[in-house]
């Protein structure tokens, strides 16, 4: 119906930012090395059932020992931001003395990006808790927030000469209450409240770093969210979009809310306040949530269709079916369901529904007047990629699901939706956590066996449409 122009054709906002994004846990490897202690991964991997095949964080990628060849790819490719995460049990270990080899990596990774030309975009927190911090309560203490200003701070004099934009959290949703409450991720806990604490006390460490970090001189601060449309079954039936409003608040509004605007969505109080909600959230800790940010980033995959009607057994999408005990990450909403569509689905099992990214962008820009500026901090697929008898990878429903996605938020900055870049998840296949190694979301292939780096089809895709979007650029 409607022909796709194509994300290489679109115009592009000037400045725009084209980048890839990784996380440490997922890609490093050396998990023992240079003195970096154990992260909440690394202890939760040994857990039978905690992860597919029995698979673990501890050899990633190799990035670790090949990070110069990881960013020469990544300057092959023309990109012009990096987006990574430091691994805080690697700087910090057992949040005791900082670990000087362990910073000389993220020293080397900076100098590397900045002399390939590339912009380092520094993300402070991808999951990886040392469990030295989980053994006194990890993110359901109080006292993590503070220990977490102390560890951005650290790392802002060790890199804040050459780091210019700072990211306290990805996805706090995922790592609390998927962690605490759901039990699918680190430290695989399943217990309602545990969740909403580990997520206030989330927001409460974002706050104090965000602080911290303009304090002493972070050009640009930000924080990502995986952002989820919530979409009625049945948009005609009361049950339903009772199951949609509160997914939406739980995934969505509990955190856009305390961070742009200082106050829990009112309605989510009411679903939680049986939990005793409130008496997590002290005099004075909405006002230090509510910090100035300068960027937004959104991580989008997949909308989910939501219903309050119960369904024959189904599983959560989105989440690896673990063999240890679960419960639904959706602390004082248990009852909803997710019946499925007719729509196409990656590997993961996901939708493919590019519009819903789209709809998106524009439902922030309209119900957040605060929003600041945004970018994409995350989008892909993972596909069953393999190399070719030609020694390539034709991923050809990657490309799709990149050029539909691009297509997506071109429509909503044509519709005045302020998107200042986009990072493409991921720059390798890597350690997908509960999932391990088997979900690939790279556009360049890792052979598990040699650690050999290949760009698939969609690398150089991708590359194209930055290509052309540059040169148009200059042009104009
Ligand atoms: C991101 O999270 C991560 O940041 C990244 O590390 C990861 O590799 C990448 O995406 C690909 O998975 O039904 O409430 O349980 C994943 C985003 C958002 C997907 C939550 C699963 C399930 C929501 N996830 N979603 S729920």
């Amino acid at each position: 119906s409607d022909p796709r122009r194509g994300a290489a054709d679109r115009q592009w906002p000037t400045g725009f930012v084209w980048g890839a994004a990784t996380a440490a846990a997922q890609i490093e490897g050396a998990a023992a090395e240079d003195g970096k202690s154990e992260s909440i991964w690394d202890a939760f991997a040994r857990e039978p059932g905690a992860i597919a095949l029995g698979e673990s964080p501890a050899g990633g990628v190799d990035h670790y020992h090949r990070m110069p060849e990881d960013v020469a790819i990544m300057r092959s490719l023309g990109l012009d931001s990096y987006r990574f995460s430091v691994s805080w049990p690697r700087v910090r270990p057992d949040d005791g003395a900082w670990n000087a080899r362990g910073l000389d990596f993220y020293s080397r990774l900076v100098d590397e990006l900045l002399s390939a030309g590339i912009l380092p975009w520094l993300t402070l927190y991808h999951w990886d808790l040392p469990q030295s911090l989980q053994e006194t309560g990890g993110w359901t203490n109080r006292d993590t927030a503070f220990r977490f200003r102390d560890y951005a701070e650290g790392l802002h004099a060790a890199l804040g000469d050459r780091v210019s934009h700072w990211t306290t959290f990805n996805e706090p949703y995922c790592s609390a209450i998927i962690g605490y409450a759901g039990g699918q991720h680190a430290p695989g806990h399943r217990d309602a409240r545990e969740g909403l604490a580990a997520m206030h006390h989330q927001h409460l460490a974002h706050g104090l770093a965000a602080r911290s970090l303009h304090a002493l001189g972070a050009e640009q601060v930000g924080i990502t969210l995986n952002l989820t449309n919530a979409v009625p079954n049945d948009p005609t039936d009361a049950v339903d979009l009772d199951a949609a409003r509160r997914l939406d608040a739980i995934w969505n509004r509990a955190f856009l809310d305390p961070l742009l605007r200082g106050a829990y969505p009112a309605d989510f109080l009411e679903d939680v306040r049986h939990l005793d909600f409130d008496a997590l959230v002290r005099p004075g800790d909405l006002e230090t949530i509510n910090a100035p940010i300068d960027f937004l980033g959104v991580n989008h995959y997949h909308d989910d269709n939501v219903s309050g009607h119960p369904l024959p057994p189904t599983a959560v999408p989105g989440l690896a079916p673990t063999d240890r005990p679960t419960s639904n990450p959706f602390p004082g909403s248990e009852h909803i369901t997710f019946p499925r569509r007719q729509l196409p689905t990656t590997a993961m099992d996901w939708e493919i529904h590019p519009d819903g990214l789209r709809q998106l962008l524009v439902r922030l820009e309209q119900d957040y007047p605060e929003l600041p500026p945004l970018y994409i901090t995350e989008n892909g697929s993972a596909w069953d990629d393999e190399v070719g008898p030609d020694g390539l990878v034709h991923d050809a429903d990657r490309i799709h699901y990149l050029n539909d996605h691009l297509d997506a938020v071109a429509e909503a900055i044509e519709q005045g939706v302020d998107v200042r870049g986009y990072f493409v998840w991921s720059l390798l296949d890597n350690f997908e956590w509960a999932w391990g190694y088997g979900k690939r979301f790279g556009i360049v292939h890792v052979d598990y066996a040699t650690m050999e780096r290949t760009p698939k089809a969609s690398a150089l895709e991708y590359a194209e449409i930055i290509g052309r979007a540059k040169a148009a650029q200059a042009q104009a």
